[in-house]
């Protein structure tokens, strides 16, 4: 229940965390365009850096509109702590090294965005570092998930809704692994955003984003955030972002801020409309196949019920006619506009198969379900119908 000393979400999205300026008294925080601060003596600056007395020091070290969004993200996530980084996959990889060293393995899904396949893929091998990529299958069954981690394991990782098949993950089911493991588990929140999805709620320790899509909600900048508890969040700004470098800029931070403010307000549109597209698409005699968290006739719908508020607003889809066909919709809609990234304003269209999953082997790609034809749908808040007419008279050309 809101009350003033507990304001309901939708508050916290809008409002600031520190009040206004107590000078200045801006309704919106100014943006610390600076790479430097200044110390008020030797011994202060001494001092910052022994971690004896307060201020800043240095932007990649921390910077106050940066710790604004570090502050924001933890209160809508419901965590101690926040941190921000240059990228989506920069925060992935903050996890990924902190945490392990050579000799160590982790453990997740094979079903990731294509980014972050390639970095645990690749990457993380070229390190001594072994991926332990399970089948969904294994995913949704605890016993095998546990059978895959061993002493050497340093955490798990999830990405649920799933980047572009929509699987949905038991986040509390991984949760108990990772704590019977004594490891962290930690969730990409990308696809649902903390407005429909809260993992730390479920058991998870570490919530991961890619701001760049839903968080920042215009398509103009790229982002990433994590939250926790201030002890992890302590040691992956210590042991990775402080001295790798992977800085977001203040500037960037400052947008980050503005577009959270609307979260709660698009993501409901966002909802609407694409409970409205995946009905129609599941009817269309063009359409194969459909998953959509929010269908009943998804298979993780169940699931998705328990642990989201809505299903979010990415839809993946086959259409007769195999990939041709797909090419063949993605060059005629006027509309959707064909671009990878997802959860901005406009709906955008691609084929994660040959753009987005294209670091994939096809084996790989296809054993975590990217089929060849699919296609991904990321609904925007444009009118419903019109996107359902842009949709609809493409698909006659097929
Ligand atoms: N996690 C998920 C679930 C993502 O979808 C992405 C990017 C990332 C992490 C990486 O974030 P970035 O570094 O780009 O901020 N997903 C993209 C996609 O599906 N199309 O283009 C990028």
């Amino acid at each position: 229940m809101s009350t003033r000393n507990k304001p309901a979400r939708a508050t916290t999205v809008v409002h600031g965390i520190h009040g206004h300026h107590a000078t200045t008294l801006d309704l919106v925080p100014p943006i610390h365009l600076t790479s430097t601060f200044v110390f008020k003596n030797a011994d202060h600056g001494a001092g910052c850096f022994a971690g004896t007395d307060e201020g800043y020091i240095y932007t990649r070290l921390g910077n106050p509109t940066l710790d604004l969004l570090g502050e924001k993200i933890a209160s809508i996530e419901g965590a101690e702590a926040g941190l921000t980084a240059a990228s989506g996959m920069a925060a992935v990889a903050a996890v990924a090294m902190t945490f392990c060293r050579p000799g160590d393995n982790f453990v997740a899904c094979n079903s990731l965005y294509g980014g972050t396949f390639a970095m645990f893929n690749r990457h993380m091998r070229d390190f001594g570092v072994e991926p332990r990529l399970l089948s969904p299958a294994d995913c949704r069954d605890g016993e095998r998930l546990f059978a895959a981690t061993d002493a050497k394991t340093r955490f798990l990782f999830i990405e649920t809704p799933a980047n572009p098949t929509l699987d949905v993950f038991d986040i509390a089911l991984w949760a108990r692994a990772a704590k019977k493991r004594g490891v962290p588990l930690v969730v990409d929140n990308t696809f649902p955003t903390p407005w429909l999805s809260r993992p730390l709620e479920l058991g998870a320790d570490i919530v991961l984003h890619s701001g760049t899509k839903y968080l920042s909600g215009h398509g103009d900048i790229i982002g990433g955030m994590l939250a926790g508890s201030k002890e992890l969040m302590t040691r992956i700004k210590k042991d990775y972002l402080n001295n790798f470098g992977p800085t977001m800029s203040p500037f960037t931070a400052w947008l980050f801020l503005r577009g959270i403010k609307t979260l709660a307000v698009r993501m409901e549109k966002h909802c609407d409309n694409a409970e409205k597209i995946a009905a129609f698409l599941e009817k269309h005699p063009k359409v194969s196949k459909i998953w959509y968290p929010g269908l009943a006739s998804h298979p993780d719908h169940a699931i998705a019920k328990k642990q989201m508020a809505r299903f979010g607003a990415m839809i993946a889809f086959e259409v007769k006619g195999g990939v041709d066909a797909g090419k063949k919709l993605m060059d005629n809609v006027q509309l959707c506009t064909l671009a990878v990234s997802l959860g901005d304003c406009e709906t955008l269209i691609q084929h994660p198969a040959s753009m987005t999953h294209a670091s994939y082997p096809r084996e790989e790609r296809l054993k975590a379900g990217i089929t060849d034809g699919l296609i991904r749908l990321s609904v925007g808040i444009e009118d419903a119908d019109d996107i359902i007419a842009d949709l609809d008279e493409t698909m006659r050309l097929l």
